[in-house]
């Protein structure tokens, strides 16, 4: 087995306590496919004493974080930023290693994790409750108060950065949390909730339990203790983790991935534009939710967009995350297989690859690559166009006027990001409302990933916000408080 350096606690962390459990998962490179790592597998046992401890953590004999002020707690998110701030680049090179995405993406993950915790510790002691008018002889205010204890199930993708999102939300706000990483990728995960234990974190505030889906994951979810759940994955699986919830009235957040369009009209400055295009399907190997996988392009400028795209995928280069190169490896050989399958039968309807990229000679041959790719000519209502393919592929569709590009962004049964790219003003505001999304940008996509800015789908991408203020309130509850004072 090929060990990192200085590698972090694999064991589960429960109630401020390092726990081994009886079996173990093997941690395997994406970007060599070696193990790397062998990693705690939690099972119903460990997932019980782990609500159990964070309950006991928010009301209980543990309860020291609930009772923290909220200056106190704003004060250890600002202090936890600045030793994730001085733990960057082991932590990036855990995520490189673990996740196979560049290290320069690594790298701005970590400073975006660590911007949450600042971001949330900023906003921790500005949450209020509001008081409102109603008889005369009342005095009515609504109190703003946290959970308690909240699941959180993340994926593989970006494991730091929603570590960043739902932590530092649900502690600022004063809950505690049980967190199930993914165990395709969860390395920069223990290491941070080492560093959170270095930092003096109270007993209990912060579990992490990784172990596979159907048995840490399931547990979770389904268990009768937890007072919110969020979940970061896909919607088949979401679907189970909401039912799992339901029973018990668990309240969730769904985020579940999208099939967001890029649209350009022939007015767009195609100099901004074009860069924001390749980079919106090629980061992190295209497997990000808001990546921007289908291109739809007004047809009086469809020749010139399509040959200035031949030209930058022809020149993109896919190589291990630790080479740095444009694109690295998809997570696993399931991912790989499953993309490739979906290419193939695309390709048996007809749908052409217009440009590729390039494996970089010496790459290793276990690496789960997929080069970038351009697809056109695809048929209407195609599965390229409706399903999230999870990989750099870009899928493109030409329109020709207004209308037509408002129905074609609007043809899926996802929603959570659309780019807009018009010089008309007018017209961008007709189609920032008539998107069916969570997240619009006009003349740029992603906003360089603002952790300020709302996040969130609509239909099949999912329910309930992160990210930003928002994120912050929506672990939070209101009790409504009527004093009758006569
Ligand atoms: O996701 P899963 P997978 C999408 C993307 C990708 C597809 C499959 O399209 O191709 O999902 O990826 C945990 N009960 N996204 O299989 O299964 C699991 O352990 C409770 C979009 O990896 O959704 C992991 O922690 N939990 C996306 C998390 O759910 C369960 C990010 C996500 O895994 C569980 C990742 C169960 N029964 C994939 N089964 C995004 N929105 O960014 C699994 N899990």
């Amino acid at each position: 087995m090929q060990s990192l350096p200085e590698m972090p606690s694999h064991q589960a962390l429960i109630g401020g306590t390092w726990v081994a459990t009886r079996s173990t998962l093997d941690m395997e490179a994406p970007s060599h496919g070696k193990t790397i790592a062998r990693i705690a597998r939690c099972q119903e046992e460990e997932i019980d004493q782990a609500v159990s401890a964070a309950g006991r953590a928010f009301s209980g004999r543990l309860d020291e974080w609930s009772r923290w002020t909220a200056r106190r707690r704003s004060e250890w998110l600002l202090a936890f930023a600045a030793a994730i701030e001085a733990d960057h680049e082991r932590l990036a090179a855990l995520e490189c290693a673990d996740t196979g995405k560049p290290m320069t993406q690594a790298r701005g993950d970590i400073s975006a994790c660590a911007r949450y915790f600042r971001f949330y510790g900023g906003a921790a002691d500005k949450l209020h409750g509001e008081t409102i008018p109603f008889e005369n002889d009342f005095a009515v205010m609504t109190l703003r108060e946290p959970f308690g204890v909240c699941g959180q199930i993340i994926p593989w993708n970006y494991p730091a950065q929603i570590f960043g999102r739902c932590v530092a939300a649900a502690l600022a706000a004063g809950n505690t949390v049980v967190l199930k990483p993914a165990e395709d990728a969860c390395l920069s995960v223990l290491r941070l909730a080492e560093l959170a234990v270095q930092q003096g974190l109270p007993p209990g505030a912060l579990n992490v339990v990784p172990g596979l889906g159907r048995e840490a994951g399931a547990a979770l979810a389904a268990h009768p203790h937890i007072d919110h759940l969020s979940f970061t994955g896909s919607p088949e699986t979401g679907t189970l983790v909401a039912q799992a919830a339901a029973v018990h009235h668990v309240p969730v957040t769904m985020e579940l991935g999208g099939k967001s369009p890029q649209v350009l009209f022939a007015d767009a400055d195609l100099e901004a534009a074009l860069p924001f295009v390749v980079r919106g399907i090629i980061q992190n190997a295209g497997q990000t939710c808001s990546a921007g996988s289908r291109l739809l392009v007004q047809r009086d400028i469809a020749d010139e967009v399509l040959g200035r795209l031949v030209e930058k995928f022809e020149a993109l280069r896919c190589d291990t995350g630790e080479a740095d190169a444009d694109c690295g490896p998809l997570i696993n050989a399931r991912q790989k297989a499953k993309l490739e399958a979906r290419l193939e039968a695309a390709r048996a309807d007809g749908i052409r690859t217009l440009a590729r990229g390039r494996l970089v000679e010496g790459a290793p041959a276990g690496g789960h690559f997929v080069v970038p790719q351009l697809l056109v000519d695809i048929p209407a209502g195609h599965e390229v166009l409706r399903e999230e393919l999870f990989g750099p592929v870009l899928a493109v569709q030409v329109f020709d006027d207004e209308a037509e590009a408002l129905a074609l962004a609007n043809g899926t049964d996802f929603g959570l990001c659309a780019g807009i790219w018009t010089r008309d003003g007018g017209r961008q505001l007709r189609l920032a409302k008539g998107v069916r999304s969570g997240q619009v940008f006009v003349n740029n996509y992603g906003a360089a990933g603002g952790i300020e800015l709302p996040f969130g789908g609509v239909g099949r991408s999912g329910h309930g916000r992160e990210k930003g203020f928002e994120g912050l309130k929506s672990y939070t509850r209101i009790k409504t408080v009527a004093i009758h004072h006569g």
